[in-house]
């Protein structure tokens, strides 16, 4: 079924999430959209959806593939009162809403550090996030989500080659369609709850339920793309949403950008 505004708009319960969004056929991103919007002073709560983007991405500007016509491409606006160093704790109610909305839905869904929402050990989502600082507090911040709902398993196979087998659907989950209007208003509706969550009661909450759905605490994992890769064991998330792990030496490190894949 095509995206539709009014029918997610229907579906919204939010006050602040979503009482703008910008629905587009096709964007470079939805995330670089938003940051125009952002820069221009759009308030909180903007959002971007599109049905498709040709350039869409994840961290360290690794490509989000993102066909037309099946799946999640969202970009929301938040403008906290917190520190820079928070942003990356600020960031897991995006996972958080995305699980719960495929908690929803009938699925199992685990988290995987950073913000990689899985079922069935497969990713079905992904998320990025960009902010900006004034004076060394946070202009804003933008949770970008891409969920695959509907793509077929030979599209995931042919755009992401031998990767493509550790990525899933929730259709292929489910055995059924995924009504892309519904999901998407199910998101912007637990995001704006996770968000007045950590607004009210601080990041604490917030990462307790994260930590539940976790599934990477005391495992053992390399990480890769902060210089040598190395193993280690996952020993906890701390406040700032940074992973801290022992490596096989017994030296304590913390993982900010890395990638991290679970050994067997
Ligand atoms: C992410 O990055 O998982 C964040 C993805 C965020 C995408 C959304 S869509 C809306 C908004 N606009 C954007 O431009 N981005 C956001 P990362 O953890 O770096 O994972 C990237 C890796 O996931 C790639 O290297 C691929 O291996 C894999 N991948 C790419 N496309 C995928 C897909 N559709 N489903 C599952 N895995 C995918």
């Amino acid at each position: 079924m095509d995206l539709d505004i009014e029918i997610i708009q229907k579906n919204r319960t939010t006050r602040v999430v979503g009482r703008d969004i910008r629905l587009f056929k096709t964007v470079t991103s939805t995330n670089e959209a938003l940051r125009g919007l952002a820069k221009a002073g759009a308030p909180e709560g903007t959002v971007v959806i599109a049905d498709e983007q040709t350039s869409g991405h994840g961290r360290l500007g690794k490509p989000w593939f993102s066909p037309p016509g099946v799946n999640l491409y969202a970009s929301v606006l938040f403008r906290p009162p917190i520190p820079p160093r928070e942003v990356a704790g600020f960031s897991f109610l995006a996972s958080l809403a995305i699980a719960d909305a495929i908690k929803a839905e009938g699925l199992e869904p685990t988290i995987k550090w950073p913000n990689d929402v899985l079922v069935d050990r497969k990713k079905v989502a992904g998320v990025l996030v960009e902010f900006a600082t004034i004076d060394n507090r946070v202009d804003y911040v933008i949770l970008g989500v891409g969920v695959n709902l509907n793509v077929p398993r030979d599209a995931l196979g042919a755009a992401l080659g031998s990767s493509g087998s550790a990525a899933g659907s929730l259709h292929e989950a489910a055995g059924r369609e995924i009504d892309r209007n519904a999901f998407a208003a199910s998101v912007l509706n637990r995001l704006e709850a996770w968000a007045e969550t950590y607004r009210t009661r601080g990041p604490a909450p917030v990462l307790a339920a994260w930590l539940d759905r976790d599934i990477l605490t005391g495992r053992r994992v390399e990480v890769r793309g902060e210089g040598v890769p190395y193993e280690g064991r996952v020993l906890r998330v701390d406040r700032e949403g940074h992973l801290v792990l022992r490596d096989l030496l017994g030296k304590r490190r913390r993982v900010l950008t890395g990638e991290i894949r679970l050994c067997a």
